[in-house]
Formats: structure tokens, C-alpha cells, sequence
């Protein structure tokens, strides 16, 4: 399936994987980017050394296109955003705020720029800017979100900018990807169905906590101080949402979720950690390779908007 974004970014399918925070690392990036889509590598809190030597191992095992995510609240933003225009990275995406500050210099460095927006003002404040093409992410998804659904933001996103629009939020079938693009999308970006790939090396725990959710198992951390994020119920979240509830400062909840998401990815504490994830999560049920699944959705979005 061709897009302006297929052509934009040299890519096989539509189909470009969330740079998830801990997640999203070179085995994961490498794996969806050598089935045809675009891996990310997800910067995060990470400091821009960490981050170098996860573009290296990629560029070891694959010499198709992929990009990393700059997570704008990161300590080391800055860092990480020069990394990758040192290390000739061709697609950057941005997430958790505004990357104006950094565009001039990764546009001069002929760096593909796709800010993730969660509103059409910074949609078509990127525009403006010089973006590429933007993300337009719905509050279906995992981890840091805004207000809008992906069914009412992807379209009217689509009709304020002429940039291509890829969606993200609440898609991992081809029935998501068929419906993104009779939206208005180009492309889906999809972050929870990665989660449980083989190639994905995150804590066997977290993966089988995402299998076995269902339709109404996420739920929203940080509303009242402004961090909305989703990730799926569990002893910390109940904690958490009663401590918020009760109007405890954010510094102090902070202290409870410090290092929580490192906790559920690498220790596999799944019942004191932070399991990011969307509210599709109840419709991840196997584990496949990265290819299997890509295959698996293009075919059946093909058949659905009749392009087979
Ligand atoms: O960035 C994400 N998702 C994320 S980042 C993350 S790691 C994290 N760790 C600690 C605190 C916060 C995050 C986990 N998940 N998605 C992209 C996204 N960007 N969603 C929403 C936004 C967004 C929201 C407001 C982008 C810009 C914005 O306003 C910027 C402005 O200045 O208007």
C-alpha cells in the first residue's frame, strides 16, 4: 500500500511502530524496520550516549530506514537531539510537547521530522514549522496522552494540515488501520500490539499482563496534575489514583511512580509497576514476530478498503 508517507519515509507498509519509553530499543526497532515498517527507537528519560549506541545496533542488523523518538520532557532532550542528527539519523518523531526549538537544526540536517500532536493548534503549528508529517495520537493510547479520540482527532487533523497525518491510538488489526485511513490517515503508528512481538524484550510478565487484558483494564494516572498517563490497572494505579483523589502534591506521587515503568519492563514487577499500554490491550491475545504481524494486519486492511 503506497502512501505520501511509504514514499516519504522509503518504507513497505504504513505501518510505523510507537517509540515506546523503555520499550522501544534497537531488537524491537530493528525488527518492525526489517519487516517493512518503521522501527523507533524510544529516547525517553535516556541520556544521549544510551541512546548513540542503540542507533549503532540497529544500523548493524538492518540497513532499512528506521527513526527514533525524542521525548520532549526528557532531562536529556537536548542531548539525545543532537545525537541523532550526529549519528545521520533520516526519521525523528517527537512526543510530550512542542520540538520548535530543535527543528532548524534537524531540518538543516535533512532529518524527516514527525511531531506527535495530540491537538490540531500544534498540528498546524508544525506545519508552520516545517514538519514532515505529523502523528496524530488519540487518548486510546499507552502512556503520556491528551484528551482527543483518535476517531475525532485523526480527521479533524487531517482537514486543518496539508502534511501527511499518520493516527495512533487504539489500533493494532487491520480494522484499525482500514478505519485510520478512511480518516484521513497515511499511515498508523501502534505501540501496544508491539509489546508482545518476539523480537520485543521486555519482562515476560508485562507481556503476559497485556495478553490477558480486557476491553476495560486501562486506566488514567495523573489527570489532576496534568501528567495524564494510561497504563493498565493494578495495585500502584489503585494506589496512586486514591493518593491523587485525596489531593496529595505531585512530588510526593511522583516519589511512588519513580523508576515504576523500568520496574514493570525489566524487573517484571507487574503489580507495583507502570504497565503502559492502550486500551486496545484486550484485543492483544498472541505473540508473533514483528513480520508476522505486519503481514497479518496489511493483508486484511488491504481487503478491507479493496486494494487486493
Ligand atoms: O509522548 C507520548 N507518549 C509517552 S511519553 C512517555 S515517557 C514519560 N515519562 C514521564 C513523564 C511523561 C512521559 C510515555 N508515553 N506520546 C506523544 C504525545 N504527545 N501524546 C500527547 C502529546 C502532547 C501533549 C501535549 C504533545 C504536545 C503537547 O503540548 C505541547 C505544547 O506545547 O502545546
Amino acid at each position: 500500500m503506497r502512501t505520501r508517507i511509504t514514499e516519504l519515509l522509503g518504507i513497505t507498509h504504513p505501518v510505523i511502530q510507537g517509540g515506546m519509553a523503555w520499550v522501544a530499543e534497537n531488537h524491537l526497532a530493528a525488527a518492525v524496520s526489517e519487516a517493512g515498517g518503521l522501527g523507533l527507537i524510544g529516547g525517553a528519560n535516556a541520556p544521549g550516549d544510551v541512546v548513540r549506541d542503540y542507533i549503532r545496533k540497529v544500523k548493524e542488523v538492518t540497513d532499512k530506514p528506521f527513526g527514533v523518538n525524542v521525548m520532549l520532557m526528557s532531562p536529556y532532550a537536548d542531548d539525545v537531539a543532537k545525537v541523532v542528527v550526529e549519528e545521520g539519523v533520516r526519521v525523528v518523531t517527537t512526543g510530550a510537547g512542542n520540538p520548535e526549538k530543535y527543528m532548524e537544526m534537524w531540518k538543516a540536517a535533512g532529518i524527516k521530522v514527525i511531531p506527535v500532536v495530540a491537538s490540531v493548534a500544534l498540528a498546524r503549528r508544525m506545519e508552520r514549522s516545517g514538519a514532515d508529517a505529523v502523528v496524530a495520537e488519540g487518548t486510546e493510547s499507552g502512556g503520556h496522552i491528551g484528551e482527543a479520540t483518535t476517531m475525532t482527532l485523526v480527521p479533524q487533523v487531517a482537514d486543518a494540515v496539508s502534511i501527511p497525518v499518520i493516527a495512533a491510538g487504539g489500533i493494532a488489526d487491520g480494522r484499525g488501520i482500514a478505519a485510520a485511513f478512511m480518516l484521513g490517515a497515511e499511515a498508523v503508528q501502534m505501540g501496544t500490539r508491539f509489546l508482545v512481538a518476539k523480537e520485543c524484550v521486555i519482562h515476560q510478565n508485562y507481556k503476559d499482563r497485556v495478553l490477558k487484558a480486557k476491553d476495560i483494564d486501562s486506566t488514567v494516572t495523573g489527570r489532576s496534575h496534568g501528567h495524564p498517563i494510561r497504563c493498565l490497572r493494578n495495585q500502584m494505579t489503585r494506589e496512586y489514583i486514591k493518593l491523587e483523589n485525596a489531593g496529595t502534591p505531585f512530588e510526593e506521587l511522583e516519589y511512588l511512580t519513580l523508576g515504576a515503568l523500568r520496574k514493570a519492563v525489566q524487573d517484571g514487577d507487574v503489580a507495583m509497576g507502570t504497565v503502559m499500554a492502550g486500551q486496545i490491550a484486550g484485543m492483544v491475545s498472541k505473540e508473533q514476530t514483528c513480520k508476522e504481524m505486519i503481514d497479518e494486519m496489511m493483508e486484511q486492511a488491504e481487503k478491507l478498503l479493496g486494494r487486493q
